[in-house]
């Protein structure tokens, strides 16, 4: 399955110098947390777009806090499919490698990536919505009930970025930097709806990449990628792996 794809992406990897990747929910869906447009993504009937807005936590601040507390579990459950550990052992092959991630679930890390540009922050950072104070809440006891209270008296929320919200700053320069500069990039596991992030690849195809696409499901990117992997990102991505060191080897 996919052989003529994977044959000419791990043929384009054999020339490059500067690899990126953006990646997206999907990656993460084969380590059992779930998407935020799938089936799966309502939560008590809530749509994603209406829990992850500055206005949602100041109407409801229980119930986002209550929402994030619940992530907060299945990730902390949850660890790195083959889709991770094939992105990790593929850093080592380049000059320059980027990895660029929209997920808040840090799994990306679990597997040994270094230096992951994180788009939209990290679920397991506590941030005083008042003073801006941040903390890692990492391997601590999830608090479920909450939002929890500064020393200043201002709410905790979690460190992630929310629609209507800036991305951390100099994490979008860098990636738009790498999207410039590399000769193949991959869209992982994005439904490419959600802006800044869905720009990259888009920009990355101007700067004479081959763009690459590995999703079960067509997106509003498919139809401007070079090569379309429609396939789970944890059956093709070691695929890719094994191919490229096949041929290296040989
Ligand atoms: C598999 C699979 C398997 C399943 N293998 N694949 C330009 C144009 C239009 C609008 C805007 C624009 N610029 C900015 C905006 C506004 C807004 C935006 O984009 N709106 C659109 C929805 C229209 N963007 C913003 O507000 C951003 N901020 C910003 O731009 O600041 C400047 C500014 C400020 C004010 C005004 C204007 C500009 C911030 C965006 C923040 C997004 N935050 C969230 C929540 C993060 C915290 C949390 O985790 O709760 O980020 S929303 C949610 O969507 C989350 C995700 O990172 C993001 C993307 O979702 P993703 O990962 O693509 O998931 P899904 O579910 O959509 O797709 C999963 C895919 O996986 C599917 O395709 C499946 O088929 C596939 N899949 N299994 C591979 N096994
Ligand atoms: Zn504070």
């Amino acid at each position: 399955m996919h052989e003529e794809e994977i044959k000419s992406v791990v043929d384009a990897l054999l020339k490059a110098r500067h690899v990126a990747v953006l990646t997206g929910s999907g990656i993460s869906a084969e380590s059992g947390i779930p998407t935020f447009r799938g089936a799966d993504g309502l939560w008590k009937k809530f749509r994603a777009e209406e829990l992850a807005t500055p206005e949602a936590f100041r109407k409801r601040p229980q119930l986002v806090w209550e929402w994030y507390a619940y992530r907060r579990q299945i990730i902390s459950s949850a660890g790195p499919n083959p889709g991770h550990f094939a992105l990790a052992e593929m850093q080592r092959w380049f000059p320059q490698f980027t990895l660029i991630t929209q997920n808040v679930d840090g799994l990306h890390q679990a597997a040994g990536s270094e230096g992951v540009l994180e788009l939209h922050g990290n679920i397991f950072i506590d941030r005083c919505a008042s003073c801006g104070r941040e903390e890692s809440v990492m391997g601590r006891p999830i608090q479920m009930s909450g939002p929890p209270k500064c020393s200043c008296g201002g709410l905790i929320r979690p460190g992630v970025v929310w629609f209507g919200e800036s991305l951390p700053a100099g994490v979008l320069e860098k990636a738009m930097a790498a999207a410039r500069s590399a000769e193949v990039f991959f869209s992982i596991g994005t439904s490419a709806l959600v802006y800044p992030a869905a720009a990259l690849p888009e920009m990355a195809g101007e700067s004479g990449a081959m763009v690459v696409e590995i999703n079960p499901e067509t997106t509003p990117l498919s139809g401007r990628v070079d090569v379309s992997l429609r396939a789970s990102a944890a059956s093709v991505l070691p695929k890719i792996v094994e191919k490229y060191k096949t041929v290296t080897s040989a």
